[in-house]
């Protein structure tokens, strides 16, 4: 017990995870503020998560709207990636948008 090999006479079998597992998803968050104008948030949401016109500006009215809206969901690695390219486009072009991630 609390022995990670299991002991059979003198081999050491190992365990060995043999099930494919599908990688986890995270919802990228788009938050709402009082500054980052609606077409700067159609612009990323068009740019970074390829969404159409029309759907970029739905998703950003649900955000203006609601406080936070999902903009995307993706892997962990390519969701950090997308947040941490709309904090620094907002933050190059002055804006205090937000963007943050959790699981899906
Ligand atoms: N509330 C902003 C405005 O009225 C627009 C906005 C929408 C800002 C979505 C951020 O994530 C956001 N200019």
């Amino acid at each position: 017990m609390g022995d990670p090999h299991e002991r059979t006479g003198d081999a050491v079998k190992e365990r060995v995870e043999t099930r494919t597992q599908d990688p986890a998803l995270f919802n990228v968050v788009l938050l709402n503020d009082d500054y980052t104008t609606m077409q700067f948030v159609i612009e990323v949401l068009e740019a970074i998560f390829h969404k159409s016109p029309a759907e970029a500006y739905q998703i950003m009215m649900h955000v203006h709207r609601n406080g936070r809206g999902i903009a995307g969901v993706y892997p962990w690695e390519v969701a950090e990636t997308k947040a941490d390219t709309v904090r620094s486009l907002a933050a190059d072009a002055g804006y205090p948008l937000r963007a943050t991630i959790e699981e899906a």
